[in-house]
């Protein structure tokens, strides 16, 4: 089974917390990111821990690894079950989120090559491949992989092996759903529920993926 993971960049509290209670039904997980933490505060994830869903932190976290264990352990203290960090800062970095994952109970997803089309200048020509290799070396959970480039997701498959692939840009970035869903392990969909007029109904766009 795909997993299917909102993205609840929601910048107005009331309107997130309704999308995602009315949403979490049809959902594996949710991920929160910046959008929607600097304008509720993280005490948001709390809210939302009623709904019985697991939280995904999306901080991207690119810091040295003493930072990275403190951004981790605040993550993951204020009831997130996941957090994404970024990989190019090296394996030291990305083994501060994962031990501290680890020690939650929780689990670390690495970006290894992201979805927009500036990502090329820098997640081309072999870094991706070593930020993926780095992640199973750290012993991360898996990595965070393009929908907008399947073909990118099989060759990164080829090196993290069973580690989940959770895959962002579907919908509203131009990826293909059904064309991604069958190498990943989960599609990170946001725009294209929240911005529905109505998002229940959105979501049986994406009912391929459960
Ligand atoms: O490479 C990435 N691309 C991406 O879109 C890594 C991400 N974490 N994301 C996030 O996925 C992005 O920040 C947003 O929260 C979500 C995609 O949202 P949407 O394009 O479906 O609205």
């Amino acid at each position: 089974m795909t997993e299917l993971i909102l993205a609840l960049d929601v910048t107005e509290k009331k309107k997130a917390l309704a999308i995602a209670e009315a949403c979490a039904p049809h959902l594996d997980a949710i991920k929160l990111g910046y959008p929607l933490i600097l304008s509720s505060g993280l005490s948001i994830a709390g809210e939302l821990e009623e709904l019985d869903r697991p939280l995904i932190a999306d901080f991207k976290v690119a810091d040295i690894p003493n930072t990275n264990k403190l951004i981790a352990e605040q993550v993951f203290d204020a009831g997130f079950s996941s957090i994404i960090c970024h990989g190019f800062t090296g394996g030291d970095a990305i083994q501060a989120c994962v031990d501290v994952a680890s020690d939650y109970g929780g689990a670390c997803f690495v970006v290894a090559e992201m979805s927009h089309p500036g990502a090329t200048a820098f997640f081309h020509g072999g870094t991706a491949e070593k930020i993926a290799a780095l992640a199973v070396e750290c012993g991360a959970d898996g990595i965070i992989a393009p929908a907008t480039r399947p073909e990118r997701v099989k060759i990164l498959r080829g090196i993290v092996g069973s580690r989940k692939i959770l895959s962002p840009g579907v919908g509203a970035q131009g990826g293909d759903a059904q064309a991604v869903a069958k190498l990943v392990d989960g599609i990170i969909v946001g725009r294209a529920i929240y911005e529905a007029s109505d998002p229940v109904t959105a979501i049986t766009a994406f009912s391929m993926v459960r």
